[in-house]
């Protein structure tokens, strides 16, 4: 009995050496596979940020370009159009023989309706914009009492415009609570602050509407149907479609302020003329930039001086 048990004792111990060499092979493919995997994640992270790098420098490059555009622009015309160069897409082009593309489009800020202007520049509420703006939702689709409290969000009092109006008593309430901003907005998207808008009202209104300095007029050769046909209580002064206003637009102003006038009346228009422009101050310039798997997009408000000077006063990355 006792011979046996003796013998058995290195039959175990081979045992127990052959399972400790299977989990050392085992631990050692797990540590191989992990220092791989980590080595892999490292140079796809650098390759990331490289492109990224790359995209930016692109991305800024065609910003200097679009400025240049803007810049000859004012040398060569008195008016802002869709007809004009800087109105035209920008098709993808190569970036360093393949390594990506580079597109991008400039838009005038100034054809759409400025929030900022829901105040003057004291910051007292400018009803006759709010008017506008309820026109404007209303053709959208989007109740029209949306305007009172963005005009409340903007002006520098904390009284609730009546009925639709909102201020810090409305927000104090939110979770988290806040107060109004009280101030001009940078980034039309700001408005989705107000409680229950959402993106979805946002994502409708957002093609008519721009953040610019208080005061900054529309200009009209570029304002979409919907902007022009919010400038009186008498709607739809033109009865055009919008491809009939891009067919009138192709290389002219359309309607210029004197044809806005005829229609309108003298006393209508008189009333807004001041609110009104043929030329732009302020453009965006949008520019995607793909560099393999990477993809990048800078939107930059442009600011174009009066001796035509361009600088950009607003850069925001992958999100307007
Ligand atoms: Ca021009
Ligand atoms: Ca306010």
């Amino acid at each position: 009995m006792r011979r046996q048990q003796d013998a058995s004792f290195p039959a175990r111990q081979r045992g127990v050496a052959l399972i400790m060499a299977v989990l050392i092979v085992a631990l050692a493919t797990i540590l191989a596979v992990n220092v791989t995997f980590r080595g892999m994640v490292d140079q796809r992270r650098s390759a990331n940020l490289f492109a990224l790098d790359q995209g930016f420098e692109v991305a800024l490059g065609a910003e200097g370009w679009a400025a240049d555009i803007l810049r000859k622009d004012a040398q060569d015309s008195q008016t802002d159009h869709l007809g004009e160069i800087w109105a035209q897409s920008m098709s993808a082009l190569p970036i360093d023989e393949g390594v990506g593309t580079v597109e991008g489009r400039i838009e005038d800020m100034q054809g759409r309706f400025n929030l900022n202007n829901l105040v003057f520049s004291d910051g007292t509420t400018n009803d006759t914009a709010v008017k506008q703006l309820e026109r404007i939702l209303g053709m959208l689709e989007i109740e029209p009492a949306w305007a009172a409290a963005m005009a409340d969000w903007i002006d520098t009092d904390t009284q609730p415009g009546f009925p639709d109006g909102a201020e810090d008593s409305v927000y104090t309430g939110l979770d988290p609570p806040h107060l109004a901003a009280n101030m001009p907005i940078t980034r039309a998207s700001e408005i989705m602050v107000l409680p229950e808008f959402g993106a979805e009202r946002f994502g409708r209104l957002q093609p008519y509407v721009a953040a610019l300095p208080v005061g900054s007029r529309l200009n009209v050769c570029t304002a979409p149907g919907i902007v022009l046909d919010s400038l009186s209580e008498s709607q739809r002064q033109f009865g055009l479609d919008p491809e009939d206003l891009a067919k009138r637009r192709k290389d002219a102003c359309f309607p210029t302020l004197d044809e806005l006038r005829g229609t309108l009346g003298q006393a209508d228009y008189d009333q807004i003329k001041d609110t009104l422009s043929e030329s732009s101050t302020y453009f965006r310039a949008t520019v995607w930039v793909t560099i393999g798997t990477t993809q990048f997009t800078l939107y930059s408000l442009l600011a174009r001086g009066g001796a035509g000077t361009v600088r950009p006063v607003l850069r925001s990355f992958g999100a307007e």
